[in-house]
Formats: structure tokens, sequence, C-alpha cells
């Protein structure tokens, strides 16, 4: 490798935590670190932390980082020969990817046309079904005529539901419950769908009703080498928005997530892909997965992969858009202990996780082995509302699960934050949760558990009391009843061990 590939300086098109996150790997590499900023950042904390900064425009991201030529220009103002696009904002644009290269640049993060085809669910859909990986049963191509729709939804089986092709994070889709409903739903469907994403394809899927979501860490570089980094269990969501996410997942066996990583690898292979990216799947209660989606980034929970692994993904980012090949084969790589994110964000979990906006009073990380904080703000900073609400991402890792959910709360009680309502309490509601605890849980986590009063006043909640109330909420399910029970029960022996 000619030593012309390297990088020297990079530009990091985001903020907040992230951008720090990159930054801390570049300048561990030696490579000098460009910020862009909006006006209402001037005092954030990437534009202080990077070796130079550059403001590109007001506050809204559509007029500072959503600016593709405002940050290309930079680039080359400050002879940055590389760009990092985060997640969120510019990173899964693939007009992007491709200026940026057009440019002499090098984007650090997959090409243009993989981005493509991943970004049309049903692209993407065609593209891996060519390299044997599972998908819900349903239909590849988009659905036109009504009568040609019913007849397929009758054979795959109701409930069903239609989703949009250029869809994604849950936007843009409907559970049918019967043929009677088909008509209405689809016509829905397909003008929200031409409404919010200008291309009105839909498709229909057999509706799984209480999946797991679990996702794979997939690594290319650009010889087509492909390799996965293992699992992360995502299913503690709230309108498409993780809460809280783990590595390993605590239901895969061994040999289940061998099938799971391979096929996450085929489906990377699929899209000639290469850098950081997620294979998004949904796990059945019978045990079968099937291929959601792919993320053309690296993620918010890619923390959780990095404690386990033992590895800096971003570094690895880095070699990747240089050129460097894969520095280890699948079978070199290993999972060690068990870590757990949760996304402290500003939000009041007892009033529906709407935003809260206000300033950090008081802002003191939790500190100690096993513990990793992300974040991007500090004591006495606005929280500004025209960006995501993430204020930190609080990370414990331990040798088991157990371990590492015990660190979570011990974390969680350290954290000293006020000024704005956040998700800290609800992570400890779900770390003392018996559904949690056991590892028996699924995408409906919340709406199944959680009610917002359960967060007043939870100092003074014991465990024991906060199950009971559970278990009489759940009335309506004698199995679920039967559930909490027994795993009360092992919480409270966990209580007293821990005495
Ligand atoms: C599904 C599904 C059930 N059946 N597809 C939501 C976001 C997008 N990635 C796909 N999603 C789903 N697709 C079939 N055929 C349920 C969801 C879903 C979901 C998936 C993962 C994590 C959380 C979720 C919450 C609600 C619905």
């Amino acid at each position: 490798m000619n030593d012309s590939s390297k990088i020297h300086k990079l530009l990091i098109a985001n903020r907040g935590e992230i951008a720090l996150r990159i930054m801390r790997s570049a300048k561990e590499m030696g490579i000098q670190t460009v910020a862009v900023y909006s006006e209402i950042d001037r005092k954030a904390m990437h534009v202080r932390f990077a070796d130079e900064a550059y403001c590109i425009g007001p506050a809204p991201s559509s007029e500072s980082y959503l600016r593709m030529d405002k940050i290309i220009d930079v680039a080359k103002q400050s002879g940055a020969d590389a760009i990092h696009p985060g997640y969120g904002f510019l990173s899964e644009n693939e007009d992007f990817a491709d200026l940026v290269k057009k440019e002499g640049l090098k984007f650090v993060g997959p090409s243009g046309d993989s981005m493509r085809i991943m970004g049309s669910k049903l692209a993407a859909k065609e593209a891996v079904a060519k390299f044997n990986v599972p998908l819900v049963p349903g239909t590849s191509t988009p659905i036109n005529d009504v009568a040609e729709a019913k007849s397929i939804a009758k054979k795959i089986g109701y409930p069903i539901l239609i989703k949009a092709s250029a869809g994604g994070g849950g936007k843009g889709m409907r559970v049918v419950e019967n043929e009677s409903e088909f008509q209405s739903q689809m016509e829905r469907a397909i003008s929200e769908a031409t409404a919010s994403f200008g291309d009105g394809a839909v498709f229909i899927e057999k509706y799984i009703a209480k999946p797991r979501h679990i996702e794979f860490q997939v690594f290319g570089d650009m010889h087509g080498n492909v390799v996965h980094l293992f699992d992360r269990e995502c299913s503690i969501q709230r309108r498409h928005q993780k809460v809280v996410e783990e590595a390993p997942s605590p239901v895969l066996t061994t040999e289940l997530r061998k099938k799971m990583g391979e096929a996450a690898v085929n489906a990377a292979k699929a899209a000639n892909y290469y850098n950081a990216g997620t294979i998004e799947f949904i796990l059945d209660e019978d045990m079968s997965f099937y291929f959601l989606e792919m993320n053309t980034r690296l993620q918010v929970e890619h923390p959780v992969t990095e404690l386990i692994t033992g590895l800096d993904l971003v570094k690895l980012q880095i070699k990747i858009a240089e050129g460097e090949k894969l520095p280890f084969t699948q079978e070199q790589l290993t999972i060690h202990g068990h870590a757990i994110e949760l996304r402290v964000c500003a939000e009041d979990p007892s009033n529906n996780f709407l935003p809260d906006i206000g300033t950090l009073q008081t802002y003191r990380r939790p500190q100690g082995h096993g513990i990793r904080v992300d974040d991007g703000f500090e004591e006495g900073m606005k929280i500004p509302v025209q960006y995501d609400p993430l204020l930190a991402k609080l990370i414990v890792y331990a040798e088991t699960r157990e371990l590492a959910m015990d660190k979570m709360i011990r974390a969680i009680d350290d954290y000293e934050l006020s000024g704005v309502e956040t998700t800290l309490g609800f992570g400890k509601f779900v770390m003392k949760h018996p559904a949690f605890r056991s590892g028996n849980f699924n995408t409906r986590f919340i709406e199944n558990y959680f009610k917002p009063e359960y967060l007043l006043g939870e100092e003074d909640v014991e465990s024991e009391k906060l199950a009971a109330a559970l278990a009489v909420s759940l009335s309506s399910s004698t199995t679920k009843i039967a559930e909490v029970h027994t795993t009360v029960e092992t919480a409270s022996k966990w209580k007293k061990n821990r005495m």
C-alpha cells in the first residue's frame, strides 16, 4: 500500500457524542480532525475538541449539517482528505457518498451503490434473496393489483403487513387483520408512501406479531472480504427508537448465532458492501429469523460490539477507507463478556417519551471499572431542540449479563443529571424488570410492561411491589402472570444475595 492512500486529515460531518467519538479514534491514529458546526453549536464540545472548526450555517440541519456543498467546501478549504459522516444527517445519503468521491476525497463508509440497493427495501430483498438470506414470507415486487394482492395475502395468511419500499425504521407500515380491510389499507399505504417518500411502491409480508430485534454488525473491505462482529439485541424500543441495546443477545445459541452471522455476511456480500454496516433481523418466537433491512452506517449502539469484541470500530472504518484489508478472518474473531447500553435522552418517559428541553444544571458521569460514557454535552449547556435528543450513551461491560445489569443500575444511581428529564429512570426500570432480567422479552416490552406511573417516586418503590403491580396490570394474560411470578422470585433472591 502506498502512503498516498493514508488519511491525514479527517472532516467529521456530524455533531454531539458521535463527532467526539470519531475524533478520539482519529487523534489516536495521528489524523488531524476538522469539525463543522451550526451557529447554535458554536460552543459545542465537538467544536473545541477538533483541531480546526468551521461554521456551516444556521441551526436548522437543512441549512447546516445537511448542506453537502458547504461541507465539501470546508473539506477543500481545510485540506481534509476524507469525510466521516457519523450516523444520521448525511450518513446514508448515496448522493453525498458519490459526491465526496467525485471531489477526490475519501468517504469513511460504504459506496453510494451499496446504499442505493439497501435504501430500497424491495431492491434489498431481491438482492439478498439471491444470496440465500431468509426473508419474511411475502412479495418481493411492488403490489399494484388489489385482487392479486388479496390472493397472495390469503396464501400467506392474516394478519399481514403492508410496507413501503422507500420506508424504513417503521415508517409507512400497516397491519391488515383480515381481507375486508385489505383494499382500504393498501390504498392508504400507497398514498402515504407517495406523500412521504415520493415512491408509492408497497409490498406485503406475513406479520410477525412478537418479534425480537436482533442485528449483526458486519464489516467489509474493498477487496471483497466480509466478516460479522456478532449480534446486538435491540428489542427495547419506543416508536422505533432504541432505548436499551446489549451484546450478545441473551437468546441466541452458538449454533443460531453462527447461522445468522453467515446470513448477515451473505446479505452484505449481496450489496458488494465495504466498511461498517448492520444487518437487521427479526427473530420469531419459534426462533426463525428473517432479514428486514440493512443500515449502511456506523450505528449509535456500536460500543456494545466494541466491548465484547475488543475492537475499535471507528479505527477499523478509517483503515478500510484507506484501502486496507480486514486485519482478521471470521475464525479469528471471538466475543467475551456482556455489554449493555442505555441511551440517555432528553425525553420524559412519564410523558410519552416526549423530548424535554432545558439546560443541564448538574452533570456528573458515573465512574469505575466497566463503565463507558459517550457524550457530547457538559454542565451548563442548553440542549438544542433542533437535533436528536440523545445526551449520552451509558455503556457497561462485565463478565456476565447479570453482572452487567447490576453495574448498569449502580451507574444509573451514580449519574448526577438535572435540568432536563431523561431516560435514566426508565433504564433502571428496565434493568430491574423480571422480563428483562430473564432475557424473555420482545419488541413489545414497553407497551406490555411499562406505565409512566412506575417512574414517579421510583426511589421508594421496592422491586417486589413493582412486580406485584405488574402482575395485576397483566391480569388479561395468565401465562404472563406466571412468568412474572416465577421471575419475581429470582429477582428477590438476587436482591438478598447482594445484601
Ligand atoms: C416487521 C414486523 C413484523 N412483521 N415485519 C419495524 C421497523 C422496520 N425495520 C421493520 N419493522 C418491523 N417489521 C414483519 N413482517 C415488525 C416490525 C417492528 C419492529 C421491528 C424491529 C424492532 C422493533 C419493531 C417495532 C415494531 C414493529
